[in-house]
């Protein structure tokens, strides 16, 4: 039986089909229908579901050129933060960087990702644009031939086929386009950093006027504006151990013991309003594009959160998977197809190697680890130097808030 016997009779069709609305499937959608080009954007969430998901929120310098290149930058514009400072706080003490003026004197923006999502949900609406809630992909079929087909299955549990030309992939991590890939197609660079985070939100004025990055013998912890009343506060954890675990007073007394508190100021404390335990793992597809199915986004890579690079690099795939289909669709030109995948690859890279390193700056080894004295003392001779060297600084900014 072959692929598309298996799918069944043929319902809809676009000429790109889109799985998934989050940043990278909404840019996409924005842009090619801008362009003309036919398409749909597949979503599993309710719209509900989709504007209420806090995740990102640091949006870096070229995020914001991008979505304003395309008239998308409005929401942020009017409501997002401009952020420049980061504080480490360390068992040698407490300093700050002013990173927009290192390195390309760049800055971050903050503006929480479900608002940005939901600002782009309405413009691609607004547009006309077609999108499907509650509508989850099964599985894509046929991405050897120029008519691949996607199964999906409604909220009310029916069975639908999506005909198109080129499927794009912004299901992310766990969606139905990496399912899809033939076994032996693709490679996986996989890691695990085995290091667990409790990812909080609290319903609270953020406490400094900078991230705040504490390493500390009991675990490192994070602290990041999301809105004046808002802020999301990171806690590392034991691998295994449930959110649930922790009371909000246990919460605000770590938080305040390995952001030295006493040292340095109190925190503004608040009710946690949502909390999720986050393994910090990374991952690469290699190549992107498989026939007629191509990946972006969470879909493509996963960061670990470390560095803030994930919505980002969506954003930035979006960007340049969007030009390449209307190269090829409008123009016949499938030039910028043919190198999409290498050439986010490149992006993708950097901003694991960057992602990587933050991860080994801002932990502390295990103690049972036989090499934790030595690697400890890297990380401190690490901060050291990024504490008194320029040019280190200068990488530091450059990378911190570029793609
Ligand atoms: P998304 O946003 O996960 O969207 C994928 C969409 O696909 C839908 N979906 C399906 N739809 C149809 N059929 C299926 N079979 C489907 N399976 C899934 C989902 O419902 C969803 O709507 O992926 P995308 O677009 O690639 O965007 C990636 C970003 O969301 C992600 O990288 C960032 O949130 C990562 N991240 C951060 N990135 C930054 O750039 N800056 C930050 O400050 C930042 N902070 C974070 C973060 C991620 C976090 N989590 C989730 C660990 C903070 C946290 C806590």
């Amino acid at each position: 039986m072959t692929e598309s016997q298996i799918i069944g009779a043929v319902r809809h069709a676009a000429d790109v089909v889109i799985l998934g609305a989050g940043p990278a499937g909404l840019v996409l959608g924005n842009l090619l229908l801008a362009a003309g080009v036919d398409c749909v954007i597949l979503e599993r969430a309710t719209r509900a579901q989709l504007t209420a998901r806090s995740r990102a929120g640091f949006l870096a310098a070229n995020t914001v050129r991008v979505l304003d290149r395309h008239g998308l930058a409005e929401g942020l514009r009017r409501h997002g933060k401009e952020h420049a400072v980061c504080e480490f706080r360390t068992e040698d003490g407490r300093f700050r960087l002013d990173y927009g003026g290192l390195g390309l004197g760049e800055r971050h923006t903050v503006y929480p990702q479900h608002l940005l999502v939901a600002d782009l949900l309405t413009h691609y609406q607004q547009a006309g644009g077609q999108i499907r809630f509650g509508t989850e992909a099964q599985a894509v079929a046929d991405i050897g031939t120029s008519r691949p087909r996607v199964t999906v299955r409604e909220s009310g549990g029916r069975e639908e086929t999506w005909q198109a030309r080129y499927v794009a992939g912004c299901d992310g991590r766990h969606g139905a386009a990496r399912r899809s890939l033939p076994p032996g197609s693709f490679r996986h660079h996989r890691h695990d950093h085995g290091i667990s985070w409790l990812g909080l939100l609290a319903e609270a004025p953020p406490s400094l006027d900078a991230v705040g990055y504490a390493v500390h013998p009991q675990g490192f912890a994070g602290h990041m504006a999301r809105t004046p009343s808002v802020t999301r506060y990171y806690l590392q954890t034991e691998r295994g151990s449930a959110a649930e675990a922790w009371s909000e007073e246990r919460i605000w007394a770590e938080l305040e013991l390995r952001m030295r508190a006493t040292e340095h100021g109190p925190l503004h404390r608040g009710p946690i309003v949502q909390r999720a335990v986050v393994d910090l793992e990374s991952d690469v597809l290699e190549p992107l594009r498989h026939g007629s199915l191509i990946l972006a986004g969470d879909a493509a890579s996963l960061l670990s959160p470390s560095a803030a690079k994930g919505a980002n690099l969506a954003v930035l795939e979006a960007e340049l998977l969007a030009e390449a289909l209307v190269a090829d669709l409008m123009h016949g030109d499938g030039g910028g197809l043919a190198t999409y995948s290498e050439r986010c690859l490149r992006y993708i890279w950097r901003a694991q190697e960057f992602s990587n390193w933050m991860v080994r700056l801002l932990h502390t080894t295990p103690g049972h680890d036989a090499g934790a004295p030595f690697q400890d003392a890297l990380r401190r001779s690490r901060l050291d130097s990024l504490r008194t060297s320029r040019s280190h600084q200068d990488w530091f900014a450059e990378h911190y808030v570029g793609v």
